[in-house]
């Protein structure tokens, strides 16, 4: 027996509506250590949101076989020179991949592979980014405007948040001159 219902998305802003929509936010104090400068982080008014996730899991947490879906709605700014960004983590469940697609806004998609290699890929709306299997990801906003993405993941995939609170990426996005660059790569 079908026992969910579908949900609305509007698909030029990444808005989820419908029942069973959850969300939460995560501002400028709940992301201490994510970036470089954390005296730049604290300097800042703690209760700025940074960023919104709005997800529909419709199944349980830990189901093999299902699947969840989510919005991330990502502000601009800065903390230091590093862009705002997304805490990133690895799947729990290494081998789970994901995918991610842009809706609004410019941004980075921050890959890092569990060698420590870590490359960035350009996101504008209507690009399609595959996350591999074993790759941490986090999301900056180099734009103007507020980034949103809707994100397709496994829904035994997990969040590893640890791994990268304590080690975390090889490389930084910093906003040089108006322009990303990372800092850090090989
Ligand atoms: C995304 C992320 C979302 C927020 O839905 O969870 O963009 O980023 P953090 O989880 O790193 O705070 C996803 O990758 N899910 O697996
Ligand atoms: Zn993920």
């Amino acid at each position: 027996m079908i026992l969910t219902r579908p949900i609305c998305m509007d698909l030029s802003t990444g808005v989820l509506s419908g029942l069973g929509v959850e969300e939460v936010s995560r501002t400028i104090s709940d992301l201490a250590g994510v970036f470089g400068d954390e005296q730049a982080r604290l300097a800042l008014d703690p209760t700025i949101v940074v960023y919104r996730v709005q997800s529909y899991l419709p199944a349980a947490n830990g189901t093999e076989g299902g699947l969840f879906w989510g919005t991330t709605f990502l502000q601009p700014g800065l903390v230091g020179d590093e862009y705002f960004m997304t805490k990133g983590h690895f799947h729990a469940k290494r081998d789970r991949g994901e995918y991610y697609v842009t809706s609004s806004g410019e941004g980075a998609l921050i890959l890092m592979d569990e060698d420590r290699r870590t490359h960035f890929e350009p996101m504008r709306p209507g690009s399609v980014h595959y996350v591999p299997a074993n790759t941490a990801h986090r999301v900056a906003n180099t734009g103007a405007s507020v980034l949103s993405f809707f994100a397709c993941w496994p829904s035994d995939a997990g969040h590893d948040y640890e791994t990268i609170l304590h080690d975390g990426f090889s490389a930084r996005l910093y906003c040089d001159n108006g322009r990303p660059k990372l800092v850090g790569a090989d």
